[in-house]
C-alpha cells in the first residue's frame, strides 16, 4: 500500500455530505486533497469550512478547484493539473424525487457526468504513464424494483427514477472502463447513509430537523410522503472508510456497503420523535406532493462481501444514527431559537 503522506486524491462532490467526511478522512491520513466544487450564487462550503479555514492544521492540504461536472473540458484540465493517484466521484444530482422533475439534467450531472471524469482520466492515465485509482459513488437506488431481498452485488438492476437510471449508467460505464481500459475503479453501491450533515431534503434530516424546531416552537408540523417505504440506513461516517478501503485493494472491485437492517420512514418517525419523548403522529401529516410517480418500497442490503474481502463493517448502529442525528438537529434549533428572539427572520426549511 502507498504511503498515505505522499498522496493526493482529488474529491468531486467536496461541499456534500459524503465529501466532508471523506475529506477529513483522507487529511487524517496524511493525503494532499483537491475538492472539486461548482460555482453557486451563495456559499456552499459550511461542511467544510472547519477544515477549510484551519489553514495550519490539515486545511493547509486542501485545495478547491472550481468546474461543473458537466464541463467535460474543465475536468480534464483540472486531471492534468492536480495529478492525483485517487479520484472520489461523489459529485452528482443526488435527489431522487427531483430527479422526476430535472430528468434529463440529472442524466448529464450524474450519468455522462461520470463518463466525462472517466475520459478525463484515462486519457491523463495515457498522456502521463501516471496511475489513478478511481472510485465510483453507485447507489441502492440501482436496484429500484428489487428482484430479490436481500439485495447483493449480482441482483439485477431495475432503477425507479431517472437519478436511479443515470446511476446504473455510471456504474455500467465504471465497469466498462476498468474492463476496456485496465483502470482501477471500483463501485461502491452504497445503501442510503445519513447524518447530521445530510442534506435537509432527504427523509431522514427533514424529520430531525423538524423535531428540533418543533421542540423549541419553531414549527407545529411536518409534512411526509410514504411512511411505508424501507431502507436499510447507516451513518456516512462508517461509509466514507468503506470508499477509501476499495481504492487501496490491488484489484478493483464492486461492493455493496449496508448495514443489513432494514427500517420503514414511519419506524424512523417514531424512534426520532420517540427520542424526545413526543409521539409523531401528533405531528406528521401526509403531502401528496412528496409521493413519487414510482417508489422503491425496500432496500435491504447484503454487505458480506465488503466484510469478507475489505474488512469493512458498520460501527453506528440505527438507534445511535437517529440519536445523533436528532440531539444534532436540536442544538441546532437552540441556536435558531435565540436568534428568533433576538428579532431575526429564520426562515423555516423546504422540504422535497
Ligand atoms: P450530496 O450531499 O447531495 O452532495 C452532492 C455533491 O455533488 C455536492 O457537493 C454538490 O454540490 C455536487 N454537485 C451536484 N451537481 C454538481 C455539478 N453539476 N457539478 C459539480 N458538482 C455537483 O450527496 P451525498 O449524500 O454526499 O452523496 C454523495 C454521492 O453518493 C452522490 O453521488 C450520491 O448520488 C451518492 N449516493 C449517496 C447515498 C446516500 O445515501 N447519501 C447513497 C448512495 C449513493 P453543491 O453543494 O453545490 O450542491
Ligand atoms: O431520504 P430520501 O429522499 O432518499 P432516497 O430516495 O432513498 O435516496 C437517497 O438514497 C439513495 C440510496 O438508495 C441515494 F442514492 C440518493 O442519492 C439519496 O441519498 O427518501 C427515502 C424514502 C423514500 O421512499 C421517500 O418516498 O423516504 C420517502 N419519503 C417520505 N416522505 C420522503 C418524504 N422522502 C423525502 N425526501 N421527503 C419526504 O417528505
Amino acid at each position: 500500500m502507498a504511503d498515505p503522506a505522499n498522496q493526493s486524491a482529488l474529491v468531486t462532490g467536496v461541499t456534500g455530505q459524503d465529501g466532508s467526511y471523506l475529506v477529513e478522512l483522507l487529511l487524517a491520513k496524511g493525503y494532499t486533497v483537491h475538492g472539486l466544487m461548482r460555482r453557486t450564487s451563495t456559499f456552499s462550503t459550511e461542511r467544510i469550512d472547519h477544515i477549510y479555514q484551519d489553514p495550519h492544521e490539515s486545511g493547509a492540504r486542501l485545495f478547491l478547484h472550481f468546474a461543473d461536472l458537466t464541463d467535460a473540458s474543465a475536468l480534464s484540465r483540472l486531471l492534468h493539473e492536480i495529478g492525483p493517484d485517487e479520484v472520489y466521484h461523489l459529485g452528482a444530482q443526488s435527489h431522487v424525487r427531483v430527479s422526476f422533475d430535472q430528468p434529463i439534467y440529472t442524466a448529464d450531472a450524474t450519468g455522462v457526468g461520470a463518463l466525462k471524469l472517466l475520459e478525463a482520466v484515462r486519457d491523463y492515465r495515457d498522456t502521463t504513464g501516471k496511475t489513478v485509482r478511481f472510485y465510483q459513488a453507485s447507489s441502492s437506488e440501482m436496484f429500484g424494483k428489487v428482484h430479490e431481498v436481500p439485495q447483493r452485488e449480482t441482483t439485477p438492476f431495475h432503477p425507479r427514477s431517472p437519478y436511479g437510471v443515470a446511476k446504473v449508467f455510471a456504474h455500467w460505464a465504471t465497469v466498462n472502463y476498468r474492463e476496456s481500459y485496465d483502470l482501477h475503479a471500483s463501485c461502491g453501491i452504497l445503501f442510503n447513509h445519513e447524518s447530521p450533515r445530510r442534506g435537509e431534503t432527504f427523509v431522514t434530516r427533514k424529520i430531525t430537523r423538524a423535531i428540533g424546531r418543533i421542540k423549541h416552537g419553531l414549527q407545529d408540523k411536518l409534512y411526509l410522503g410514504n411512511l411505508d417505504a424501507k431502507r436499510d440506513w447507516g451513518f456516512a461516517g462508517d461509509y466514507v472508510e468503506a470508499m477509501w478501503l476499495m481504492l487501496q485493494q490491488d484489484e478493483p472491485d464492486d461492493y455493496v456497503i449496508a448495514t443489513a437492517e432494514t427500517y420503514s420512514v414511519r419506524a424512523f418517525c417514531e424512534a426520532a420523535f420517540g427520542r424526545v419523548e413526543l409521539d409523531y403522529k401528533d405531528f406528521v401529516e401526509i403531502d401528496p406532493r412528496y409521493f413519487r410517480p414510482a417508489e422503491v418500497d425496500i432496500l435491504l442490503g447484503d454487505p458480506t462481501k465488503a466484510k469478507t474481502k475489505l474488512g469493512w463493517e458498520p460501527k453506528v448502529s440505527f438507534d445511535e444514527l437517529v440519536a445523533m442525528m436528532v440531539d444534532a438537529d436540536l442544538e441546532l434549533a437552540a441556536r435558531e431559537k435565540t436568534l428568533t428572539d433576538a428579532g431575526h427572520v429564520i426562515v423555516p426549511p423546504m422540504g422535497e
